[in-house]
């Protein structure tokens, strides 16, 4: 300790490290320096993956100094920060972002060009950490680029998984999965720190003891882990700021057992690393099997338990009073994943700090919020008991005490009413007794809010209206938003100097000011060249696609675009139905091929490995995909497209080139959607449900603007109640009985009827996504966009229109929000 204190008062420990010289020689010599020193080879003896891990590292040396100064400078200042708490981080390639953040993508370009190197075929190495599974971790990865760029002090905690989501292949057009080994190359962009590991425990049991006259608890763990940190760089864009993400990877506490070993039993002598190891081995796919729900839990578990005890021990200052906590972090719940965090802050605080349980209850009310992100029954996350008592049994012993201390507040409030009382319960019964993730973050909550204004509405009057009740004020809303300097700098340069040219620099940070476009869209000329970028779009996506997987994007059609996870809420199965309409039309020579718009769809998305009807769907897009691409009757005039293994990488591609934007989920069943966002903010137009943020999205861009269709929220809900039967629509829509009779016959599975009768059954006769009930107004709406698609110049005005309206979508205001409604953190450090 004495050694660290002299290292400390050192003159040169304060002394500001500086960046090197933004010149394009001084590039040139950092470069060279990386490759020489660190990746140890010359320039001439270079591979691509060397030349892209200097790059990387020399990226990292213009940021170094001024992570170090805001690390030091939130520490010194110790205000209130937000602690960032979630299972996933879909982060995107890096270089790119990390480049424009600094303002060096054009000094990098001439210097590499200087030495010979085409910065583009060094992009082309990078391998984007895919540590989420879709929307929800695209959002997390939004929001901390804004909280960068906002200056706002916080932190992200998640886990550094070995394999990201799996690699999507198809196989004879069906899904198969192959590991993501997204690390075997190198990351550049971690910063390991395997000497501040913490220790994390599991199982054993508990018990009580004496405390010099206090009865207190504690936790006799049987096995723990090491948590890794490794830091990630989270450059704010053009404010010189740098954040932290930190993300956890689990090691064993001693790697293995040498006299095991020297036994001969190799197998058994490595058991408890691999096991330890296992831990922050693979993100979890959503949506899948009961198997590894144990894992799952472990990896929760694992991530908020070293967070917490990172912040405590390395965060805050050694002498701080507790009691102060709330006016010092608040750690924000992205979904149920990180909940256990709650019952573990309660268990510091009064097992390990000894603090009154009513003291830490009142703390810990006032140091989390939670976010809800989906409204479907099934995703709301429950753990057994009997799981959590294995696991975490300490954890559950205050769960229950939670869960009493508030049930018993509820009965003093509402008397003895069982029934509201069984329906609060954090602990249910039925089916088997288990922890409501959902209704802990609830009641341990300063705030919770939904993620557009509908989802939050029915979450606080549908799903949790007693909590509601019982919590005035506590249900919020801050609907999501998505970062510009992605979807839009990087992702569309081109469309960015059109904007800049026409509004000036700014807009990038403060992105109402696309308001400014109104006018512009009554402009020809600007039309033209919104159109000519449009285009080029295509030109690019078109060529990405042929590169990649031998795709085209023939000229001169319209680009229609579905891009998300695969779930049948979400209702893919629409968007087939459409197509096979249209394909079955020219095929029966009802329709002349002459007058269908030309039209590419493009898909892309991942079904959860366990999902079986979803992994048919996919099989059945491909199908669908290889017989109307392939038959001479269609002209070409139908091409389906289905890149596999979609991407932040490929949506980034994807986005900027859209014509029209499908958002068709079910109304009620998409908590915001953000993808939404994105095509509105790059000048598509959307088709879509009165549903999640779409609703915000219409409201500001004008009906005109957009093609809405299908069920309003209480629509459904009214035809729930009546009762829904899909064959109905089926007998009495002549259209959709030949579409989904076509798909019955086998004609897209080589005659075979067998392929895909239980996806057209399941329409039929179950269909709890209503996709028979929206059809018939779905394809109708699609005629509106055939007909407003041909005319090509006031298409183009509505797309300007969506992109001026759009700007409210920025996440950094949905950063505000948070900062407003929930955080109350000061907005600078
Ligand atoms: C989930 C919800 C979306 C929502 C995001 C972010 O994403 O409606 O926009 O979280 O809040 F479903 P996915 O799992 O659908 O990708």
């Amino acid at each position: 300790a004495s050694g660290r204190t002299q290292i400390a008062d050192h003159p040169l420990a304060l002394a500001p490290v500086s960046a090197p010289a933004s010149s394009v020689d001084g590039f040139v010599r950092e470069f060279l320096k990386n490759l020489n020193f660190t990746q140890g080879v010359p320039l001439s003896a270079s591979s691509p993956n060397d030349r892209y891990l200097a790059l990387a590292h020399t990226v990292r040396d213009y940021l170094m100094a001024r992570w170090l100064e805001d690390q030091r400078g939130q520490r010194e200042a110790q205000s209130k920060g937000v602690a960032y708490l979630s299972a996933e981080y879909l982060l995107g390639r890096q270089l790119d972002n990390n480049l424009l953040a600094s303002r060096l993508t054009d000094v990098a370009t001439e210097a590499l060009a200087k030495c010979g190197i085409d910065i583009d075929d060094l992009r082309q190495q990078e391998v984007e950490p895919g540590l989420g599974n879709g929307g929800l971790g695209r959002l997390a990865a939004c929001f901390i680029d804004s909280l960068a760029t906002m200056s706002v002090p916080s932190i992200g905690y998640g886990i550094r998984y070995e394999y990201g989501i799996f690699r999507q292949t198809f196989v004879d057009g069906q899904q198969v999965e192959q590991p993501d080994a997204w690390l075997s190359l190198g990351s550049p962009w971690e910063f390991p720190h395997p000497e501040a590991a913490q220790t994390i425990s599991f199982a054993g049991h508990t018990e009580t003891y004496d405390d010099d006259g206090v009865e207190r608890s504690r936790w006799i763990p049987a096995w723990n882990v090491q948590a890794v940190p490794y830091n990630y760089m989270v450059p704010g864009y053009h404010n010189g700021r740098v954040n932290t993400l930190r993300l956890w990877r689990s090691v064993a506490t001693n790697a293995f057992d040498l006299r095991i070993f020297n036994s001969g039993d190799y197998e058994e002598a490595v058991r408890a690393q691999i096991f330890a190891e296992n831990i922050s081995k693979v993100l979890y796919p959503e949506d899948s099997t009961p198997q590894g729900k144990e894992l799952r839990l472990q990896q929760q578990y694992f991530f908020v338990a070293a967070s917490i005890r990172d912040f405590l021990t390395n965060v805050l200052a050694e002498d701080f009073d507790l009691e102060k906590l709330p006016e010092r972090i608040i750690f924000q719940l992205n979904d149920t994943h990180p909940v256990i965090a709650v019952p573990e802050f309660m268990r510091v605080l009064v097992d390990e700090k000894k603090m009154d349980w009513d003291a830490a209850w009142a703390i810990t009310q006032q140091c989390f919020a939670y976010t809800c992100h989906t409204l479907l029954p099934e995703a709301l996350e429950v753990w057994s008991v009997d799981l959590l008592g294995r696991l975490l049994p300490r954890h559950l012993e205050i769960i229950y005490r939670i869960n009493d201390e508030f049930l018993l507040a509820v009965r003093e409030r509402f008397g003895d009413d069982e029934m509201r009382i069984r329906n609060m319960s954090i602990v249910s019964d039925f089916p088997e007794r288990s922890v409501r993730m959902a209704y802990l973050a609830t009641v341990a909550g300063a705030k919770v809010n939904g993620v557009a204004e509908l989802h939050s509405q029915l979450l606080r009057d549908k799903v949790l209206p007693d909590f509601n009740e019982f919590y005035p004020g506590k249900f919020t809303n801050v609907t999501n938003g998505v970062t510009p300097r992605r979807f839009i700098r990087l992702a569309n340069p081109q469309l960015a100097d059109l904007i800049t040219e026409a509004l000036g620099a700014g807009w990038t940070v403060d992105l109402e000011r696309l308001r400014g476009l109104e006018s512009f869209a009554e402009d020809p000329e600007f039309r033209a060249r919104f159109a000519e970028v449009k285009a080029a779009n295509k030109r690019t996506l078109n060529t990405v696609l042929l590169a990649r997987d031998g795709l085209s994007v023939p000229d001169g059609h319209m680009l229609d675009v579905m891009v998300k996870r695969l779930h049948e809420y979400k209702r893919q199965m629409l968007k087939v139905l459409h197509i096979v309409t249209s394909y079955e039309g020219i095929i029966s020579g009802r329709v002349d091929v002459k007058d269908v718009t030309p039209r590419t769809f493009i898909f892309g998305a991942k079904a959860a490995p366990g999902y079986v009807m979803a992994k048919r769907i996919i099989h059945l897009i491909n199908a669908v995909g290889s017989v109307v691409n392939a038959d001479p009757r269609v002209e070409g005039r139908l091409n389906v497209v289905f890149p596999p293994n979609y991407n932040v990488t490929l949506a980034e591609r994807v986005i900027p080139a859209a014509d029209l934007s499908e958002q068709i989920s079910l109304a009620g069943k998409e908590a915001s959607g953000t993808g939404n966002m994105k095509f509105a903010l790059n000048g598509a137009l959307t088709i879509g449900t009165d549903d999640g943020a779409n609703v915000e999205i219409r409201e500001l861009v004008g009906d005109d603007n957009f093609f809405l269709f299908g069920m309003t929220e209480p629509e459904v809900e009214a035809l729930w109640a009546e009762g829904y039967r899909p064959s109905e629509f089926y007998q009495k829509d002549e259209d959709l009985r030949r579409a989904i009779d076509l798909i019955a016959s086998g004609a897209f599975s080589g005659g075979d009827r067998t392929t895909f009768e239980p996806v057209v059954s399941n329409l039929l006769y179950d269909d709890r996504f209503m996709v028979l009930a929206d059809y018939a107004s779905y394809i109708a709406e699609q005629g509106k966009v055939d007909a407003a698609y041909g005319d090509q110049d006031a298409w183009t005005r509505s797309a300007i229109l969506n992109v001026a309206r759009s700007g409210y979508f920025s996440s950094d205001r949905s950063m505000r929000d948070y900062i407003q409604r929930i955080w109350h953190t000061p907005p600078a450090y």
